[in-house]
């Protein structure tokens, strides 16, 4: 495909614009090899003369992934000392746009924090009758299936580029919840593995598949899918070794085991190192790595009985086999203990586990944060947490190897359903290449790349820099989570989940509210930290007012450091979150002509229902705690 039709088939990141500038000007790059070439494609190039000269002079080698830039005697160069380098040289030319061509600069370097930096997609080949195709997807079909065959991949090229545009080096293509069809992209059905794989590889990202831990079963017909069963053993190694006769360059495996009706290990009697290590011996010769999810806990717990925790789960699951895993098992950690809630601590298995290989799992996919209906820039959230210092030497950003995303794609025309969610995409990609990016000047990139420069940068800022904090005004309170229609998840549903089995509650009553995780009378999840966060949280007094909920039970009169009551905090907040809707869609009203007109339709028509949503979180909540407090509101406003 030439460059003008791929700049004409996608809408986001790469304007033609960019691309023209950099077909007019010149541009060097130096390398070798198949992502050269895909680079060539582009823009064509030259190759500079001093380019080896200035590689040697740069003490530090640049890896794998790393490129230098700078510019001299009129041309912009970029060096690499690897082909995946050059590409993520080129598109950072891209992205600084006229700057690249102007003066001259010395030699700058930029080399990835995270080695590998991964979206996990939710897509079932089929349409499944609750889930739909994409498990928690918010931006229509699969972009790799259709009616139960493979689509036409014009589409995932464009994809693959963007995605390289951002930094991503690694994409699973299936839901982790492996359904039969799906299981047999293993086996029978490789070939469509194959198929995508050869899409993504000249823009350095390599396929991984969901795989489940029954295949040997399911796929094999063997009796057992035991871990420690030799004929299971040599099944994984036969099966991984036809994967990788077709796909030398293949990922590995992501598996979701023992969760939530998953397969796994304890169905054998074994343990979740036996069971990742298996599939992690199937993969070694060929440098695999096995993803293993750390989301394991009781889905089917008895809601009257209080001393299980579901936020305890993962660490009293994991922590004790730190130093069992194989070397290319790597533990997925969701980023806090519970499930991608819009506020949550992080989660204490990150620093847990020293000896152990561990991915952060992130979100991108709103399921918890508006299901692309609602603006929200998660930009922000991602930045605290990856900065949080979890540890005395280390922030999570430091801890993990490497940071994983459940995507937010789908076949939408605007990628992501909400044309302003692309930029938590964007986002993603930026703080895992790099976790100390200020998210708001990602939020410019993204809008230079995807709007133009000439739009209302002011308005957009104002709509999306808190957006993340407003969403969680109208929401459910000071991190006690799960206040959503169970099933769907979206919306509120103040009881929805308190008498049932999946461990998400809230504990409201007359007196108060919240979760008492403490040590002291509470479930001890507040153990599972280091210092000083096991005090802090363990603390009423030196808990953050965001967590409050998450970690201890307290009457609605309680104060705040704020200042305020619980209370009245939960009124305040809720009113003041759903008129913040109010003015995000006003303020959307100053972008009118600035932007393509069915992405502005798209995005009036989301606003609309955001200030609708808005509006009903914020009486249901209000009046749910008013019923049960009995408390009134000190500002007179109309509680239902
Ligand atoms: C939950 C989702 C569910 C996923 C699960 C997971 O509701 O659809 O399968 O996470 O991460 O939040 O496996």
């Amino acid at each position: 495909m030439s460059i003008d039709k791929l700049a004409a088939a996608h809408s986001a990141w790469l304007p033609p614009r960019a691309l023209q500038a950099i077909k007019a000007r010149r541009v060097a790059v130096h390398g070798a090899g198949r992502l050269v070439e895909t680079v060539r494609e582009e823009v064509g190039t030259t190759v500079t003369e001093d380019a080896e000269l200035i590689l040697r002079l740069s003490s530090e080698r640049l890896g794998d992934e790393g490129f230098a830039l700078y510019r001299r005697d009129g041309v912009t160069v970029v060096l690499a000392d690897a082909p995946a380098g050059l590409l993520y040289g080129f598109f950072h030319v891209v992205r600084l746009g006229e700057a690249a061509f102007a003066g001259e600069w010395p030699v700058e370097r930029h080399v990835p924090a995270m080695r590998r930096r991964m979206l996990d997609h939710w897509d079932n080949i089929d349409v499944h009758p609750v889930m739909g195709q994409v498990e928690r997807g918010y931006s229509g079909g699969s972009i790799f299936w259709r009616d139960g065959v493979p689509r036409d991949l014009d589409r995932v090229r464009v994809y693959a580029r963007l995605l390289a545009a951002t930094g991503i080096n690694a994409v699973a293509i299936n839901n982790v919840n492996v359904h039969a069809t799906e299981a047999r992209l293993l086996t029978d059905r490789l070939g469509e593995v194959v198929a995508v794989a050869e899409v993504f590889r000249p823009y350095g990202i390599r396929v991984h598949l969901s795989v489940s831990f029954a295949a040997p079963v399911m796929l094999g017909g063997l009796p057992t899918a035991d871990p420690l069963d030799e004929g299971v053993r040599g099944w994984w190694a036969q099966t991984t070794q036809r994967v990788y006769a077709a796909i030398p360059d293949f990922g590995g495996y992501v598996v979701k085991a023992d969760s939530e009706g998953q397969p796994g290990p304890f169905g054998y009697g074994r343990s979740h190192a036996d069971g990742a290590n298996v599939l992690a011996d199937a993969l070694a010769p060929f440098g695999g790595v096995v993803h293993w999810r750390a989301f394991v806990y009781n889905h089917r717990q008895d809601w009257r009985d209080r001393s299980t925790d579901r936020a305890r789960a993962a660490y009293d699951h994991f922590a004790p086999l730190d130093g069992k895993f194989r070397d290319n098992a790597i533990l997925q950690v969701k980023h806090g203990p519970i499930d991608f809630q819009t506020r949550e601590p992080v989660s204490p298995v990150i620093a847990a586990m020293p000896a152990t290989s561990v991915a952060v799992e992130l979100q991108v996919t709103q399921e918890y944060t508006g299901q692309q209906r609602h603006a929200v820039y998660l930009g922000p959230m991602w930045s605290e947490i990856l900065g949080f210092r979890l540890t005395s030497e280390a922030d999570v950003a430091g801890l993990a190897r490497e940071l994983v995303a459940v995507s937010n794609v789908g076949d939408d025309p605007f990628w992501t359903g909400h044309p302003l969610a692309q930029a938590n995409l964007y986002a993603f990609g930026r703080l895992a290449w790099d976790p100390t990016l200020d998210p708001l000047s990602i939020l410019d990139e993204w809008v230079d790349l995807a709007l133009g420069p000439d739009v209302d940068r002011a308005a957009l800022h104002a709509i999306l820099d808190d957006s993340w904090r407003t969403y969680e005004s109208y929401t459910a309170p000071l991190g006690v989570g799960f206040m959503v229609r169970p099933g769907h998840h979206y919306g509120p549903d103040v009881d929805g989940y308190e008498y049932t089995p999946w461990g998400t509650y809230h504990f409201a009553d007359r007196e108060g509210v919240g979760v008492d995780r403490t040590r002291a009378t509470g479930t001890g999840f507040t153990g599972q930290y280091p210092q000083p966060w096991s005090d802090v949280y363990e603390s009423l007094e030196r808990c953050p007012d965001e967590l409050l909920l998450f970690f201890h039970h307290v009457p609605y009169e309680h104060v705040l450091h704020s200042g305020s009551t619980v209370i009245q905090h939960i009124y305040d907040t809720h009113f003041a979150g759903a008129e913040r809707a109010v003015e995000m869609r006003r303020l959307w009203e100053r972008l009118a002509g600035q932007v393509d007109p069915e992405l502005d339709a798209r995005v009036r028509e989301r606003l609309d229902e955001q200030v609708r949503s808005a509006a009903e979180w914020r009486d249901q909540i209000n009046t749910y705690f008013h019923r049960k407090s009995g408390e009134p509101d000190a500002k007179g406003r109309q509680i239902y």
